[in-house]
């Protein structure tokens, strides 16, 4: 395989410790999310197992539309490989929808998906992988491109993970306009211009990270007023190729500069969100390693999230807090296989100004899974008030059951544009794996279970046959 790591010719610019700052935030975040620009932000949740038209795991996404009254599911476009202007078809194993992401691409005022589908097939190459930009509009998406891949033969699972920013120099071909990040099963990120206007480009993630992973995950370190830094998730090598714990290799992260200078190591962990948690106006970042110690060592039992407050494009934070379910404050606690922070979010669920955060615990209770809520605070996070939420607790839709998997996907987006992010959890066990959307309405105290309400996939016309894993990526902005 070809090495392309990133450009550490490049000499190191002088690094000052300033934190990147937020400011401006809040109108950067605009109408990136509106897909159907009529003024309410919408959310995109994906069945990557979905069966379509008698293929199995071809996958489907659909966009519910926001409103007054929040999500409605008789608001909704339902998308797979077989809808019209969409390219290609539904082919077994597929998995369209694997990973998502919104944002405006195009600047013309309605939101834009770039979705994966790491299982296609390509020119012969099994599992290759594709990624498909799919341009809103008011009556709903119907122009799509393929986004091209310039190294087919040297990975496959193209597309399996998403983020899309300006990177600078970090794209070789479009020199820092808006670009697409892409992530497959190698070690090498590809940067597509986001305008499909010329070819794409890739850089490599450095010797850190064990190509045998491919990349896990991918957050964009939003700068409103320069370029973005990127957080690449994947892991490590463990001792003896495999690991030390014969599970795999230990997560890792790490943090490219838009320059494409030498990447920062951050804490460990697979999920990570950007955001302002004390509302002094520079980012902070959040990651979140759910394995057990036995399986990452560092890490707490049942998982734990870091919080970076201040983080600069060092990587260096301006203070640290490390959160766990044994945490004063937090409830329940730290039990093996938990996984708590296997996803996280940041936004204002309060509209007081300072964001706030929840974290994905899917493994809780025998994998019924839980949701924690810590609000932003002055001085940090107030996690003496956290708060958790499971579809056991009162006002909520449902019923706990082992094998939900509540959290496995977390979201922030104010759905019913009143100022307070919503928050949407994903449940893809739900329902012997047919899976679930809930839906919990920000509120001046937080969220709140009134006014709570789940999706089904039957509710939204992807049926109940098979299991489609609805709600397994959940996203919007
Ligand atoms: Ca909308
Ligand atoms: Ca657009
Ligand atoms: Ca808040
Ligand atoms: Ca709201």
């Amino acid at each position: 395989m070809r090495k392309r790591h990133l450009l550490m010719s490049a000499a190191l610019l002088a690094c000052g410790l300033t934190p990147l700052t937020a400011a401006g935030a809040q109108a950067a975040a605009g109408t990136h999310g509106d897909i159907d620009k009529d003024g309410y932000r919408d959310v995109v949740v994906s069945a990557p197992d979905a069966t379509v038209s008698g293929r199995a795991r071809a996958g489907a996404v659909v966009i519910l539309y926001g409103g007054a009254r929040g999500v409605d599911p008789k608001r909704r476009t339902v998308l797979t490989q077989n809808s019209t202007g969409i390219p290609g078809s539904a082919e077994t194993g597929d998995r369209f929808g694997a990973s998502v992401v919104v944002h405006d691409l195009n600047a013309d005022g309605y939101g834009d998906l770039v979705v994966g589908a790491p299982g296609e097939e390509v020119a012969g190459d099994v599992g290759g992988g594709s990624v498909t930009v799919v341009w809103g509009s008011a009556s709903g998406p119907v122009k799509a491109k393929t986004v091209p891949d310039p190294w087919p033969y040297e990975h496959d699972a193209f597309g399996g993970t998403l983020a899309v920013g300006t990177f600078g120099s970090l794209n070789p071909v479009n020199g820092g306009a808006l670009s697409i990040a892409v992530g497959a099963n190698d070690s090498s990120v590809t940067f597509a211009p986001a305008d499909l206007s010329a070819s794409s480009g890739t850089s490599g993630t450095g010797s850190d990270f064990n190509p045998g992973h491919g990349v896990v995950a991918l957050t964009v370190l939003d700068q409103p007023s320069s370029d973005d830094g990127l957080v690449i998730h994947g892991r490590g090598y463990g001792q003896g190729g495999w690991g030390y714990d014969g599970y795999g290799d230990d997560p890792r992260a790490q943090l490219v500069r838009p320059g494409g200078f030498m990447p920062a190591a951050l804490p460990a962990g697979t999920s990570s969100a950007v955001g302002d948690l004390d509302g002094n106006g520079s980012l902070d970042l959040v990651v979140g390693n759910p394995e057990d110690p036995s399986q990452s060592p560092g890490t707490a039992l049942g998982g734990q999230v870091t919080v970076y407050f201040g983080i600069t494009y060092d990587g260096t934070p301006s203070s640290v807090r490390t959160i766990t379910q044994d945490t004063a404050g937090v409830p329940g606690a730290g039990e093996a296989g938990d996984r708590f922070g296997a996803s996280v979010a940041i936004g204002d669920t309060d509209k007081d100004g300072r964001a706030d955060l929840v974290i994905g615990a899917p493994g809780e209770n025998g994998s019924a899974g839980a949701v924690t809520v810590v609000r932003g605070a002055t001085d940090g996070l107030d996690t003496a008030h956290a708060r958790t939420w499971m579809q056991s607790s009162a006002g909520v839709p449902g019923a706990a059951e082992a094998g939900d998997a509540f959290g496995t996907a977390v979201q922030l987006v104010d759905v019913n544009k009143d100022g307070s992010a919503d928050l949407l959890v994903g449940a893809p066990g739900e329902n012997d794996r047919t899976g679930g959307l809930w839906v919990l309405r920000g509120s001046a105290s937080s969220v709140t279970a009134t006014g709570s309400v789940s999706v089904t996939p039957g509710s939204v016309g992807l049926g109940t046959a098979g299991a489609a894993r609805f709600a397994h990526v959940v996203t919007g902005r």
